[in-house]
C-alpha cells in the first residue's frame, strides 16, 4: 500500500503534517472507533519520518480526543464524544436518540424527601414540605456516562410517583402524568475529580476527570420543578455553544 510521504519543506512541522493525516483517517472513517493503530515502529515506516515525530503526532491526537492509549496494549481510535449544544434545552432520552443511541436508566433512589438545605429553590420559591428525590444511572447502549440526582417539586409532579422510571425518560412521564413541559434552565459546569461512589457506579477510575453539573429546569409557566446535582463523564462529552458579539462592533 502507498503512503502519502510527509513534505518536509512544508512549513507546518513534521508531526503537525501526520496527526493531519491520521486525523482526516478517523474522520474519513479509514479508522473506525476501536481498531488499533499502526504502532510506532510501522507509522515510522510508513510514513518515512522519526519516532520523535511519531509520538507527537500520536500524542496531539490523544489531547484531541482522536485516539487513546492503553499502555502495553497500544493506541486504538477514541470513540467520538457526545457533542451537546448548550443553547438547547434537551432530556437525556432525546439526546441519545438524536444520535441514533440507546438511551438507559437505572433507578436508584425514588423516593419522597423533605427538602434538603441545599436545595437552592425548593424552600424560597415553592415552600414545599416535601420533594421527590430522584437518583439514576444514565446509559447510552448500555455504558453508563452520568449519575444524576433530581430534587423534583412534589406539588406539580407527584403523579409520577405511580409510574416506573426504569429505562423510561423523565420528561416525557412528567408531560404525560403531570402537564409539566421544561422549557427553559439555569445551568451550570465545573471540573472536578470523580468522588468513589460515582466512579464506581460510572465505571471510571476514582479521580478520573468529570463534569459537576447541577440544573435548575422551569415549567411552560417558568415555576422552578427540578434542580438536578449530575457528574457527567468527562471522556465522554463535549458541550458546544455558539456565542454572539453584542455590542462590541469591532470597537473598544
Ligand atoms: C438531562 C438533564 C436532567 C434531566 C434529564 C431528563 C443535564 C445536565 N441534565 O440529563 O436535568 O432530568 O435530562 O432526561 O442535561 P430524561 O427525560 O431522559 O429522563
Amino acid at each position: 500500500m502507498e503512503f502519502p510521504l510527509l513534505d518536509p519543506k512544508n512549513r507546518l512541522p513534521l508531526y503537525i503534517q501526520l496527526a493531519d493525516l491520521i486525523r482526516t483517517k478517523v474522520q474519513e472513517s479509514d479508522w473506525i472507533p476501536g481498531e488499533q493503530i499502526p504502532t510506532e515502529k510501522e507509522l515510522c515506516g510508513q510514513y518515512q519520518v522519526s519516532r520523535i515525530t511519531v509520538r507527537q503526532a500520536v500524542a496531539e491526537l490523544v489531547h484531541e480526543g482522536y485516539l487513546e492509549r492503553y499502555p502495553g496494549r497500544g493506541t486504538f481510535v477514541a470513540e467520538p464524544r457526545i457533542e451537546q449544544r448548550i443553547s438547547r434545552l434537551t432530556g437525556f432520552t432525546q439526546d441519545m436518540e438524536a444520535r441514533g443511541k440507546r438511551p438507559g436508566a437505572r433507578v436508584l433512589q425514588f423516593q419522597v424527601v423533605v427538602p434538603p438545605s441545599t436545595l437552592p429553590w425548593a424552600y424560597r420559591l415553592l415552600d414545599e414540605e416535601n420533594v421527590i428525590l430522584l437518583k439514576r444511572l444514565r446509559l447510552a447502549d448500555g455504558e453508563p456516562l452520568a449519575v444524576e440526582m433530581s430534587y423534583i417539586s412534589y406539588n406539580l409532579c407527584s403523579a409520577i410517583l405511580d409510574g416506573n422510571l426504569e429505562d423510561r425518560s423523565l420528561y416525557a412521564l412528567l408531560a404525560e402524568a403531570c402537564n409539566v413541559i421544561p422549557s427553559r434552565a439555569i445551568q451550570q459546569w465545573t471540573a472536578m475529580a470523580c468522588p468513589p461512589d460515582e466512579a464506581r457506579l460510572l465505571s471510571i477510575p476514582r479521580g478520573a476527570p468529570v463534569l459537576h453539573i447541577y440544573r435548575t429546569t422551569y415549567n411552560q409557566f417558568d415555576q422552578p420543578f427540578e434542580w438536578v446535582e449530575s457528574y457527567y463523564r468527562g471522556d465522554k462529552y463535549i458541550f458546544q455553544a455558539e456565542m454572539q458579539n453584542e455590542g462590541m462592533n469591532g470597537r473598544r
